[in-house]
């Protein structure tokens, strides 16, 4: 483990976050057995984790839908490197949901051989740069970065969670062909919502019908998460997210980076990101008004 001046530590040539984390966690990975029947959702940070986490929960748990059940998410799907909870992962029931961060490289090596199900999330960096700035003011544990600018230059220098973004995405839409993955996009979710969850269902093999369908993207819209509390993280510590400085679900919106980088930011973001964007398998929106 390398010592860091950032708060994040450094293990493996990956960026996590001190405290939640361990490197011999990160080793005992390596591992981890995997069943055909586990669901992994992958990310990188601030892409829509948690709003695929919240329909992967209604899609699975009717108790979820119909409101019996007020299970928090964080007990629905198990972070992968991040056990906070200290879960028993090995015993939990089948089907397994797990979300993590992790790069390609340091995923299970029975999940690289092709077992269990993937769901890749990916938005457009510009945004998923401007909402980790934000969530940066009310995470305890990470980076404190005032300056934007300096918080950009670390981005682009791959120093965050989920190191470089297109190390990340390219890492993974590599294996695209040797897993059983489903790619989304944070935008096109955005876009057309019940189109994607349908895509989502088809891929998991689950069928539902047109109400429970309607039910869920009713659910999963922006509104009603952001007040619902087993989705928006205030069942966290104060100690891992100070909820006086932000909110966990933000703006919700595609394009806000426009409100936060300057002319010449956004140019120095796309000198370095535009040619290898370009050969990526999606297209992706930068701005609402491209719908
Ligand atoms: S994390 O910390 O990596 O797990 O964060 P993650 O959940 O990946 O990303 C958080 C951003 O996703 C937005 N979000 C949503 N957008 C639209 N609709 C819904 N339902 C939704 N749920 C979460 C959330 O607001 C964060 O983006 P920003 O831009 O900061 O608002």
């Amino acid at each position: 483990m390398e010592p860091s001046d950032k708060c994040l530590f450094k293990y493996k040539g990956s960026y996590f976050v001190p405290d939640l984390t361990t490197p011999e966690t990160i080793d005992s990975l390596e591992d981890f057995e995997i069943r055909d029947s586990d669901v992994f959702l992958v990310t990188f940070p601030k892409s829509g984790t948690i709003w695929i986490q919240y329909i992967l929960s209604l899609i699975y748990h009717e108790g979820h839908r119909n409101g019996t059940e007020d299970t928090d998410l964080m007990d629905r799907i198990l972070w992968l490197e991040y056990n906070i909870r200290n879960r028993d992962y090995i015993s939990s029931p089948s089907p397994r949901l797990f979300a993590t961060h992790l790069p390609y490289y340091l995923m299970p090596k029975e999940l690289r051989k092709g077992r269990a199900k993937i769901i890749y999330v990916a938005r457009n960096p510009k945004d998923a740069l401007v909402s980790r700035y934000h969530f940066s003011k009310m995470s305890v544990k990470t980076e404190k970065i005032a300056d934007f600018d300096v918080f950009m230059e670390r981005f682009l220098a791959g120093e965050v969670v989920g190191n470089f973004w297109l190390d990340h995405v390219e890492g993974w839409t590599a294996q695209r062909d040797n897993l059983n993955i489903l790619f989304i996009l944070y935008e096109e979710m955005k876009k057309d919502l019940r189109s994607s969850v349908l895509k989502i269902c088809n891929f998991l093999g689950k069928r539902l019908t047109e109400e429970e369908l309607d039910d869920i993207v009713d659910k999963a819209s922006f509104g009603k998460m952001s007040v619902d509390r087993r989705a928006n993280y205030t069942t966290v510590s104060p100690e891992i997210l100070d909820f006086t400085k932000g909110r966990f679900l933000r703006k919700g919106t595609v394009g806000d980076w426009k409100n936060m980088m300057t002319v010449a930011q956004s140019e120095r973001f796309d000198s370095i990101f535009k040619e290898r964007m370009e050969k990526l398998p999606f297209k992706f929106f930068w701005d609402i008004k491209e719908f």
